[in-house]
């Protein structure tokens, strides 16, 4: 069995409908087990380290305020190797533009790296990133109970024709401030989570 870390970033922790939608999925257990869940905020050295592969690419320094700005859920799942690539397989393309129809990223993600959820992407990695991560977070029991539907509404294809417009440099002001709008209804948050959760999302588009 391979061990896999599991992160709904902040745009699934806090998007309910987001987070429904995919705690719905993971929840199957169709060919894999959640062993754990827990909110946790990383530190940015653990984000450095995890994302080490990507230092000096451009859209580093906001990769790591998107992991940082808020508590996020960690997990870890088990699963054959094979039920691994089937997960990412629904899981979808890294970048949402990219990503295939019906995925979860086309289907929750707004825009860019603003991808909703973290899977290892295979045993090898797995293991080394639950040895990263443990030693931080406890990934060995589940003490998160998500609910697989909401009454919040659920914005996605919204934002992305917005995001596509702030990130195409075209009505910027007015499209942002719908996007703030926007992601305010789909969570329950106090201000000050919500300015942190707003300046990771518009960050992706600049
Ligand atoms: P994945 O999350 O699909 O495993 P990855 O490991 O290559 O993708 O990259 C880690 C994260 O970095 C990814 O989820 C979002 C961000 N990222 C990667 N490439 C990006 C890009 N070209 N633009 C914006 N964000 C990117
Ligand atoms: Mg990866």
């Amino acid at each position: 069995m391979a061990n896999a870390l599991l992160i709904f970033k902040p745009d699934a922790a806090y998007r309910l409908a987001a987070r429904a939608g995919i705690w719905g999925w993971l929840a199957s257990e169709r060919d894999w087990k959640v062993e754990s869940l827990a909110w946790f905020q990383p530190p940015p050295s653990l984000i450095n380290d995890h994302y080490d592969f990507l230092q000096g690419r451009p859209f580093f320094p906001w990769l790591v305020d998107f992991m940082t700005a808020l508590p996020v859920l960690v997990g870890r799942v088990t699963a054959s190797e094979d039920a691994l690539k089937r997960m990412r397989h629904d899981l979808g393309e890294t970048r949402i533009a990219q990503s295939r129809p019906g995925s979860l990223r086309e289907r929750y993600g707004i825009f860019g790296g603003l991808n909703c959820l973290h899977l290892s992407d295979a045993a090898g990695t797995g293991e080394a990133e639950v040895a990263r991560w443990a030693k931080f977070v406890q990934l060995d029991r589940v003490e998160v109970e998500l609910e697989d539907r909401t009454q919040q509404p659920d914005h996605t294809y919204h934002l992305r024709s917005l995001a596509t417009q702030v990130a195409g440099g075209i009505h910027v002001e007015a499209a942002s401030q719908m996007i703030r709008e926007l992601v305010a209804e789909e969570c329950e948050l106090e201000r000050s989570e919500l300015e942190s959760l707003w300046r990771v999302t518009l960050g992706a588009l600049s």
